[in-house]
């Protein structure tokens, strides 16, 4: 059956335009290109989030030593706090503000009179009682709609307190969803943090590692790793991640890149400044964490560091071998659909192949084509609606700090050998006749669920419920329903422990959708 065809026969004349060069059906020996990070098209059920939550919520949010105050309505504030999930422990300084929700709750008077009162307010009140030394703001869409200048707030504050107060204008409605987010607050990283913290040299095998928000202790697992191994790792952006360590970021010998779409830029922009090379990694699932951990190695090119690189995968491996072996027991043959935001979606599907499970769909909320098709492709995207709001920043060498690590007979080595400074993208790895769709919204989850049938859907929370009310397991993979972490070797286990007890759970014989129920048995609100 020709599943995109069935699928566009549902849409009129205007949806149907849109829609059909979001969706992809990858075939053998075909040049598979996507539409993505475009605006949906209003009144279909999207699963986005907003810009602030990008911004604010992913990038801003897991800094443990600021104190970021979302200005604007409390459900804002609230939604990108809890849920998000991004671990922190309080650094040597003894501060870790991240379990506290910080938030003007802008009223209607504050919409009717400006809220830049309430906002300076906060932050008296902010530093009474928490003494930080840097504050950040993030913005709602109120905000941007009746004209609040925060940029002149913060400037206001650091004259006051003597801190630092960086603001951003991440206004829900800024750019296509959560990616233009990432930017402005990257943005404000690279010009206010990054470079900051004194030019003390790191180790020789030091790292930042980029792209990695400590979702459900994910990051901390990989550093484990690495540590083990015997690097420095400089800097997180952003989980667990502070103002004092980011602001050093300059001064390590590589950056690792986790979650490409919510950060490459960064890495090229830290290479322009500073010569620090970057290198696409993934910490999810087996091979592609031993893979990524030996381009490490490579890229230090050090003897010693290969072998203990080779030791600790070994001990590894051993530790968790039993336990996946028996979980592939379990899920051997089983298939997988996913869509997340604008990276697990591809990273996953190497862990699910460790457990014996393919992916029939895989698609991303708002990634860009170059997370799909990779970056060869970054010439030709056209100008989307992001560039047009976002800031892009020019950034230029510093004379100063500028460090070549490798000569350029190494660089090139090392472009052909581990893909130095680039991302494949997706598709890349997809298996022939599997389907990618860009921005999945709720009509399609159901459609290809019902003719792809799925044993697993990996699903944001939003999601989730239709599908398991349907009878379909799914695993939500932004926070993990409270489970994790699913990264580096020990995640893998409990990951694979958490797909066994869903799919063998005895509830699913036990559950009739209220959709299949008659009228009567389903207390007169469905029909039969
Ligand atoms: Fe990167 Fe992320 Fe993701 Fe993302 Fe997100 Fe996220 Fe995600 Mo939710 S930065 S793109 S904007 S890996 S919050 S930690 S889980 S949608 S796939
Ligand atoms: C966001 C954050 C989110 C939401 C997850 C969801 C996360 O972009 O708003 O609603 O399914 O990971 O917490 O992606």
């Amino acid at each position: 059956m020709d599943v995109k065809a069935e699928i566009l026969g549902h849409y009129n004349a205007k949806v149907f335009k849109n829609r059909k060069d979001h969706i992809l059906k990858i075939e053998e020996g075909e040049e598979a290109e996507i539409s993505a990070n475009t605006r949906a098209i209003p009144g279909i059920m999207t699963n986005r989030g907003c810009c602030y939550a990008g911004c604010k919520g992913v990038v801003i949010g897991p800094i443990r030593d600021a104190v970021t105050i979302t200005h604007g309505p409390i459900g804002c504030g609230f939604y990108s706090w809890g849920t998000r999930r991004n671990k922190a422990r309080p650094g040597e300084d003894g501060k870790n503000f991240i379990q506290y929700c910080f938030s003007t709750d802008m009223q209607e008077p504050d919409i009717v009179f400006g809220g830049d009162k309430k906002l300076r307010q906060a932050i008296k009140e902010a530093m009474e009682i928490f003494h930080p030394k840097t504050i950040f703001i993030c913005s709602t869409c109120p905000v941007g709609l009746i004209g609040d200048d925060i940029h002149a707030v913060a400037a206001e504050a650091e004259k006051e307190y003597g801190i630092s107060c960086t603001s951003f204008s991440c206004e829900g409605y800024k750019g296509v969803s959560q990616s233009a987010g990432h930017h402005i607050a990257n943005n404000g990283l690279m010009k206010r943090v990054i470079g900051t913290g004194g030019d003390a040299p790191s180790a020789k095998f030091s790292l930042n590692l980029l792209g990695e928000y400590n979702i459900g202790g994910d990051g901390w697992e990989v550093e484990r790793i690495l540590k083990r191994i015997g690097y420095e790792i400089v800097s997180i952006f952003t989980g667990d991640g502070s103002v004092a360590d980011i602001s050093r970021a300059h001064t390590a010998n590589l950056n690792l890149v986790q979650c490409h779409r919510s950060i490459n830029y960064v890495a090229e922009m830290m290479k322009t400044a500073y010569g620090i090379n970057w290198l696409k990694v993934n910490f999810i699932g087996i091979d592609p964490i031993c893979g990524s951990l030996r381009d490490i190695a490579r890229y230090f090119g050090d003897e010693k560091l290969a072998q203990r690189t080779e030791e600790v995968i070994a001990e590894e491996k051993a530790a968790i071998a039993g336990d996946m072996a028996f979980f592939k027991t379990r899920l051997d043959g089983k298939t997988a659909a996913l869509f997340v935001g604008g990276s697990r979606s591809h990273h996953y599907q190497s862990l699910l192949r460790d457990l014996g499970v393919s992916t029939v769909l895989a698609g991303y909320e708002f990634a860009h084509r170059d997370d799909y098709e990779g970056r060869d492709v970054i010439p030709e995207i056209k100008e989307d609606a992001d560039s047009k709001n976002i800031e892009e920043l020019h950034v230029e060498k510093d004379e100063k700090r500028y460090r070549a690590f490798l000569n350029a007979e190494r660089y090139e080595e090392l472009k052909r050998t581990i893909g130095l400074e680039d991302y494949k993208g997706m598709i890349h790895d997809m298996p022939d006749g599997s389907y990618v769709v860009d921005d999945l919204n709720h009509f399609e989850t159901e459609a290809f669920t019902r003719l792809l049938n799925p044993d697993i859907f990996f699903s944001g929370v939003k999601d989730k419920y239709v599908l398991q009310k349907g009878g379909t397991l799914s695993r939500q993979l932004h926070s993990y329903d409270y489970s994790g972490p699913y990264a580096g070797f020990k995640g893998a286990v409990i990951f694979g422990r958490d797909l066994v007890m869903g799919l063998y759970a005895p509830a699913w014989g036990m559950v009739t959708p209220p959709w299949k129920l008659t009228r009567a048995a389903a207390g007169g609100t469905t029909d039969a």
